[in-house]
């Protein structure tokens, strides 16, 4: 969950809904990212941009990392999740019932999800160092 889901206290309706999909919450971590972890986070977005918007942002308020499990987690996390524009993203998803536009160089979207495996996997080292 990004800052803007902690700073208007969505955190309970967004694991509510992972968990009322029947997803399990495997770990949970509030956390206050820093420019290191986000650089490494983003690193697919170094150079857009609005990409130092987006790290601003990030950086704008804790922020909580989860690690969900069940089959299909990932491509079923995105589908709650809705598209990444607040404005377009479906009644129903998390972004398109809790967000808008609110007009920033960034969009502020509440939640990102791993895309694949294997990012989820780099995205778990990054959130939930050992
Ligand atoms: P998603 O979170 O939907 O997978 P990514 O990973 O492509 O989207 O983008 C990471 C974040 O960067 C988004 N959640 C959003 O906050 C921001 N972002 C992505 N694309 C744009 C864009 N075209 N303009 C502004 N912000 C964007």
């Amino acid at each position: 969950m990004k800052p803007d889901g902690v700073r208007r206290g969505l955190v309970g309706q967004v694991i509510a809904r992972v968990e009322t999909k029947g997803y399990s919450i495997e770990a949970l971590r509030m956390l206050n990212a820093d420019r290191a972890l986000l650089e490494r986070h983003y690193a697919e977005h170094i150079g857009k941009a609005f990409y130092e918007p987006l790290v601003e942002f990030m950086m704008s308020g804790p922020i909580v990392a989860i690690i969900a499990s069940g089959n299909r987690v990932i491509e079923g996390f995105r589908s709650l999740a809705g598209v990444t524009d607040p404005t377009l993203a479906a009644p129903g998803t998390i972004r398109g019932d809790l967000a808008r536009d609110q007009g920033t160089k960034v969009v502020q979207n509440i939640v990102h999800g791993s895309d694949s495996p294997e990012s989820a996997a780099r995205e778990i080292e990054i959130f939930f160092p050992k």
